[in-house]
């Protein structure tokens, strides 16, 4: 079955910034803190390092019954029954993942416009995710959404709306009135000193801001 995500805070991974010693421990300390949902993002990864993480990972997940996702790797996903994939612009299209996936698997796309956004959704996405709407270090490339933009997507789709890209405990209130279900973070939560008090400080931000 595919299951009911809450979207609140998003955790992407990166080994690049992380404080913790390995990712899974970076995992469990933000979950700890109350992060809803993880997305393994691991660039240059070869394929059984990756598929090893997804393994160490997918115990912390199960075990505080969080949802995880695989960026990027269809193949990961499947080996380690993962909950779902996302997808960006150049990734395989989100209608061909969908037949390999099937309909109990979550599948995200990226976009930075509401043309991108509604074909996502037309294509069979789950939600999307937006961004970056702050300026990132984490990221190379990406493309600049306006807060304004973001609240136009979050309009006109019917599927959740991920915001991501710069996103701290400092500028989370710029994302009040969007009606987004989430944000996604990288660095303010696993490039923090204490990765649990970081995630908890944002939810309170969230919840005292946006939800
Ligand atoms: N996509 C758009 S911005 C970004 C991704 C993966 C990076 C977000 O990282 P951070 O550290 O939260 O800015
Ligand atoms: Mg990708």
């Amino acid at each position: 079955m595919k299951p009911r995500v809450d979207y609140s805070l998003y955790l992407c991974t990166d080994r690049g910034l992380m404080t913790s010693d390995t990712i899974e421990e970076g995992v469990e300390l933000a979950v700890k803190g109350g992060v809803t949902v993880v997305q393994l993002r691991e660039k240059d990864c070869p394929g059984k390092e990756f598929y090893d993480i997804a393994c160490s990972v997918k115990e912390v997940t199960d075990a505080y019954e969080i949802p995880l996702i695989i960026n990027d790797r269809i193949d990961i996903a499947m080996a380690v029954d993962a909950d779902g994939v996302h997808l960006g612009q150049e990734d395989i299209p989100a209608q061909a993942a969908r037949e390999i996936l099937g309909r109990h698997k979550i599948i995200g796309v990226s976009a930075y416009n509401t043309e991108l956004a509604l074909r996502a959704q037309k294509d069979g996405a789950d939600y999307i995710g937006v961004g970056d709407v702050f300026g990132t270090s984490t990221k190379a490339g990406t493309h600049h959404v306006s807060v304004e933009e973001l609240a136009k997507i979050r309009k006109t789709v019917k599927i959740p709306v991920v915001a991501i890209g710069g996103i701290n405990a400092g500028n989370i209130h710029r994302l009040r009135g969007t009606g987004i279900e989430g944000v996604a973070v990288i660095s303010a939560v696993l490039g923090a000193r204490n990765i649990t008090e970081a995630a908890e400080e944002l939810i309170r931000k969230m919840e005292e801001a946006i939800f």
